[in-house]
């Protein structure tokens, strides 16, 4: 089912007028109300009238995490404070967090969007959704659980945490949808298992995880665990939260809400627009953002963009799952490595678990890593020579696929602390 069929069907053509309508919109707003934006714009020479379509965009300047930091809270903000009806924040890793408020109008169209996820995933309003995200400022638990209400799908509103009381509530209630992130979803199939349940004992069919990359190894582990069809959503507080993209049965890419939010691929280096299938850094415009319209925001996600039709008859443009961030690019001893591939290596590994810790360090002038594994459980033995064989299997295909030497260090099962919200894969000592 097709949640919003004029608008998820539209030809490019029709869906080209739109975006430039509503682009010629929201710069207009900004210009008169923003004193960042009208500022920005003058040191580009470009005013309101240069933006005739949506392909003017690129005269328009980039907004960034900074820009939001030094205009905290509020500074970027087109409507007053008594319009705003919510405030979610995003806390980021240093700092001041970044805070994002919503008009009635804003959190309307997040409930639509999400429920146009929801339905894109393969959900009706014949689901019972269980939100494990969390909520709060955070926007992964109320904004799931406002567009499963919106599509007229039950809700169990979990949050997260509390991981035996997810898997009663998961026997007990039997939703049929379960919303987390993937770490987390592991997670519970993990705890299934260990209780002796398995997903004949459970209803679900669906998963719609994201805020945190994953690999297509690790959504087949949870797939199977859980007996369900996994599926991506994407989304991130400053543009709005989950609910940007989500990807269909076709499993191919991720179909943008790009009515609503204008996407860009650019070369981090040049800041020019990279054409179909090149990766590069996702850049979002809000084009009906009423609260806080953001002008080109630079997310740092790193994917790519797919405009040709998708069988499931949705024609608006994918993006690729995200390979990692340009910020969360380790450089080791001047290789970029991305927390992602390695990922990708230990899901082939039988012997090891979904379950890593990488540690980087600085010996003298050198860098090092290290990769912390845990054992599945069918394969940890006492025999000293086994783990070493696995563990030098294991270095042995990250070595190749890196290039780089790493230590590997096999560690016991469940020992490595788990999730139950964003995922920690890396310690970088080097910037402790
Ligand atoms: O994580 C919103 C969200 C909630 C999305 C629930 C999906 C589900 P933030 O906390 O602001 O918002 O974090 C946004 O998380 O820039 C990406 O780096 C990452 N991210 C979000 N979804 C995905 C995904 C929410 N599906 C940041 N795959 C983004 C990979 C994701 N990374």
């Amino acid at each position: 089912m097709i949640w919003n069929v004029p608008v998820e069907t539209m030809s490019r053509d029709e869906m080209h007028h739109l975006q430039s309508e509503r682009l010629k919109d929201t710069v207009s707003r900004v210009y008169q109300r923003v004193d960042f934006y009208r500022r920005k714009m003058q040191e580009l020479g470009v005013e309101p009238g240069d933006i005739h379509t949506i392909d003017d965009i690129v005269k328009l300047p980039f907004t960034t995490k900074k820009d939001l930091r030094d205009n905290y809270p509020f500074g970027l903000c087109s409507v007053p404070q008594s319009e705003f009806v919510r405030i979610h924040a995003s806390s980021g890793t240093t700092g001041k967090p970044t805070a994002v408020p919503h008009s009635r109008k804003d959190l309307d169209l997040f409930a639509e969007c999400v429920a146009r996820s929801i339905c894109c995933a393969g959900g009706t309003q014949e689901d019972t959704v269980q939100v494990s995200y969390g909520y709060g400022l955070f926007t992964g638990g109320l904004g799931l659980h406002d567009g499963a209400s919106r599509l007229g799908a039950g809700v169990i509103p979990a949050s997260s945490g509390n991981t035996r009381n997810q898997l009663t509530l998961m026997r007990d209630f039997r939703p049929t949808i379960l919303a987390c992130t993937p770490s987390y979803a592991m997670y519970l199939a993990e705890s299934l298992a260990d209780e002796g349940y398995g997903p004949d004992d459970i209803a679900l069919r669906i998963g719609i995880f994201g805020a945190e990359p994953w690999s297509a190894e690790m959504r087949s582990k949870i797939e199977k665990g859980l007996g369900i069809t996994a599926h991506d959503i994407y989304g991130l507080s400053e543009i709005m939260g989950p609910g940007v993209s989500c990807s269909c049965q076709m499993q191919n890419g991720l179909h943008i809400a790009e009515d609503h939010f204008y996407p860009e691929i650019l070369n981090p280096d040049t800041l020019e627009q990279e054409a179909d299938g090149v990766v590069g850094e996702l850049t979002f415009t809000h084009l009906t953002k009423e609260a806080m319209p953001l002008l080109r925001y630079r997310t740092r996600d790193l994917t790519s963009l797919d405009h040709s039709p998708c069988q499931c008859g949705r024609t608006n443009v994918r993006m690729g799952r995200i390979i990692g961030r340009s910020d969360d690019m380790l450089i080791i001893r001047g290789v970029n490595v991305f927390p992602s591939q390695i990922e990708s290596v230990l899901l082939e590994v039988p012997e090891a678990s979904p379950n890593y810790l990488i540690v980087v360090d600085r010996q003298g002038v050198l860098d090092t890593i290290e990769v912390q594994v845990e054992i599945d459980d069918k394969y940890f033995t006492d025999e000293l020579v086994e783990m070493e064989n696995i563990r030098k299997k294991i270095k042995q295909k990250i070595d190749n696929v890196l290039r780089i030497g790493v230590i590997v260090r096999l560690v016991e099962p469940k020992t490595i602390e788990r999730s139950q919200g964003k995922a920690k894969r890396v310690i970088d000592k080097r910037s402790i």
